[in-house]
């Protein structure tokens, strides 16, 4: 046979003359279809023809429907490896796919970071620079004053921050920290800023005093998969944070929880972290991915890079479990080139730490962070109202239509 001729076998609908036909068709394009056989046909109402015909096609070659965004918290790892391993073009449109369902696409929240208390840390994470075990040359601070907090507060609100994240170099704060870093929340808060700590673990009378406070996030992060944790920190275990996490939940406050790539994991290692944050009970609300800042000292220093793809596919991944949550692009973004950090975005990234510093290390500069923004036409992300806000912000816009009618009123008496 001729190779422009195609065969088909199946049933043909003709919606114009109602009628369907079962047989078997040969066509060449040029000369138009030509059925060759035809094993039986009915006629019908054209109407119905098409209607039926129309269903018989959505039911047998329709794709199946996909349904994006759905809030599970039964992933198994199977799945999540299936989802790493997709063509990188299908990850990225499921992930757009859910992040659209949620978010503005072109809206990433912005968050800046303050170390209140750096270095000398007794715990070995073994990529961290302020663990006392590595020599990394890092100053060790003191607790810092609740003022300079407060200008270093007012300083990111003046920048375009909306929330402010405080971290402390502890393996847990002692209680006589408490009332310390308590006032420092209440100062932050009345700026009008989120607020976020992370001081270690917490015990159940420690996360309520700081939920009273009005302390909005706690981040605690779980760092990597259960397998390779031991790999990476022995002072404390992955059930240890399990229970600090707990307790913020029970104490009321958001959730903040992610992890580092590129610490000589395997991807079936992310797949076991994501895993865990996606199977949480209620998912964190904010999922800091940190890609490892390389510092010298550490036992991570000489790690191998990962590869950018397989940062990206990581959010993607994070984005599809967890639909509703923010996904922090967080460390590691000076290290990154604009393009990554756009395929990021693209994969369902919204959120960024904002401002020169990390906790201890560089983060890009506010002025480029503002340029790679305005390139790709991104906005920060506005602060949400919170209920006491809301009811100011209606009182104001009653009183604002109240004045209207009263002109209104007050020309018609002209
Ligand atoms: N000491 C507290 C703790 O560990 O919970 C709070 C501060 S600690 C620096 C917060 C998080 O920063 C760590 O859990 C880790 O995920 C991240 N981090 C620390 N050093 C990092 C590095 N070199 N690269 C990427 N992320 C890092
Ligand atoms: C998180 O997940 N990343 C931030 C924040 N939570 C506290 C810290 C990144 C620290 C990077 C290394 C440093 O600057 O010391
Ligand atoms: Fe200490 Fe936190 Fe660094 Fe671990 S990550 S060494 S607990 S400051």
């Amino acid at each position: 046979m001729h190779p422009s001729w195609r065969i088909f076998a199946g049933i043909y609908g003709d919606c114009q003359n109602g009628g369907f036909s079962a047989g078997v068709e040969s066509s060449k394009p040029e000369f138009g279809l030509k059925v060759d056989s035809v094993f039986g046909s009915v006629n019908m109402e054209p109407t119905f023809a098409c209607i039926l015909w129309t269903s018989f096609m959505n039911a047998s070659f329709a794709p199946a429907p996909m349904t994006f965004g759905e809030v599970r918290h039964d992933w198994t790892r199977a799945e999540i490896t299936a989802l790493f391993a997709l063509p990188f073009s299908d990850l990225m449109f499921q992930a757009q796919s859910v992040h659209r369902t949620y978010f503005n696409p072109n809206e990433v929240q912005v968050s800046t970071l303050c170390s209140i208390k750096t270095g000398a840390c007794p715990e070995d994470c073994a990529y961290c620079p302020q663990s006392a075990r590595y020599d990394t040359g890092l100053e060790r601070e003191k607790l810092m004053a609740v003022e300079k907090v407060i200008e270093e507060a007012k300083a990111a609100k003046a920048s375009g921050a909306t929330r402010f994240c405080m971290g402390a170099a502890w393996r847990s704060p002692k209680n006589k920290d408490m009332p310390y870093v308590t006032t420092m929340v209440q100062g932050v808060k009345a700026l009008g800023l989120e607020t976020c700590m992370t001081l270690g673990m917490l015990d159940e009378n420690q996360a309520q005093a700081l939920a009273d406070a009005g302390l909005d996030y706690y981040n605690h992060n779980l760092d990597t998969s259960p397998e390779y944790y031991g790999e990476i920190i022995t002072t404390r275990t992955y059930q240890d944070r399990l229970e600090t996490l707990a307790n913020v939940r029970k104490a009321g406050m958001k959730v903040c929880c992610g992890g580092i790539v590129g610490m000589g994991e395997e991807e079936n290692d992310r797949a076991g972290l994501l895993q865990q944050l996606a199977n949480m009970s209620e998912h964190p609300e904010s999922v800091p991915i940190n890609m490892l800042v390389k510092v010298g000292g550490t036992p991570l220093e000489n790690e191998a890079d990962l590869d950018p793809f397989d940062f990206v596919r990581t959010i993607a991944v994070a984005r599809i479990l967890m639909p509703k949550s923010h996904v922090r692009l967080s460390a590691g973004r000076e290290q990154m080139n604009e393009q990554t950090q756009a395929m990021a975005f693209l994969a369902g990234a919204n959120s960024i730490f904002y401002g020169e510093k990390l906790l201890t290390t560089p983060n890009p500069e506010a002025n480029k962070d503002m340029q790679l923004f305005s390139k790709l036409g991104i906005k920060p992300e506005a602060y949400e109202v919170h209920e006491d806000e809301s009811e100011q912000e209606a009182s104001i816009v009653h009183q604002l239509q109240e004045a209207a009618m009263d002109s209104l009123f007050y020309n018609a008496a002209k």
